[in-house]
């Protein structure tokens, strides 16, 4: 199996994992994917609005509103979400060590100031299963924290191109995105950060 190049509290880094024409790739895929499920700001439960736009795909898609977090198989009323790229696919299978396919994807746009607070991913079925994050376009600082909210904290920057499983005891570490150094990477031609999380949902 392939190593990380770094572990920061149990996630584990593979720096620069992807090429860049693996990562064109997959932007390709998104692009694809966000013609049939368009990008959206969800609110949150506490009434504000992410910064954040997603989209997802596979059986299931992860969204927000008044009501709560949640997965959901369809995207708008009846349709399905459409179906993970091979080439997110191969990542997962790469990294993840696992007898699972994800069956989520949720994908993640920052543009100008975009950031995601501190959270757990605490919304799947079986916490057995990891999640696998690939980081597209502009550098974005990632922030780890402990297991209950508060508590020190180690950032690092993820850059287009890193993968990171967070899985086993740091299934559950609170973690963050604080700020997006936009501008920083050639990939996306106007610029943001992408961001697609692997998991196992049900
Ligand atoms: C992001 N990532 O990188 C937000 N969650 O934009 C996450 O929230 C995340 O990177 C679980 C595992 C890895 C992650
Ligand atoms: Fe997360």
């Amino acid at each position: 199996m392939i190593q990380p190049t770094r572990t920061v509290r149990g996630f584990r880094i593979f720096e620069q994992f992807l090429s860049e024409a693996d990562q064109i790739g997959i932007v390709d895929d998104v692009r694809e994917i966000a013609r049939t499920a368009p990008m959206r700001r969800y609110a949150t439960p506490y009434g504000k609005r992410m910064s954040v736009r997603m989209t997802a795909a596979g059986e299931f898609g992860w969204i927000s509103d008044r009501a709560g977090y949640r997965y959901l198989e369809e995207h708008s009323e009846g349709t399905p979400w459409p179906s993970i790229p091979e080439s997110v696919l191969r990542v997962w299978e790469n990294v993840a060590e696992c007898g699972r396919r994800p069956d989520s994807c949720l994908i993640n746009f920052y543009g100008t100031d975009a950031r995601m607070g501190m959270h757990q991913d605490n919304t799947e079925a079986d916490f057995r299963w990891p999640v696998v994050s690939i980081s597209l376009g502009d550098a974005g600082l990632f922030r780890i924290g402990n297991l209950v909210r508060g508590g020190t904290t180690e950032s690092v920057w993820l850059t287009s191109g890193d993968v990171v499983v967070m899985g086993g005891e740091a299934r559950l570490r609170y973690h963050g995105i604080d700020r997006v150094r936009f501008g920083s990477s050639g990939l996306l031609r106007s610029g943001g950060r992408l961001n697609l999380t692997l998991r196992v949902a049900k």
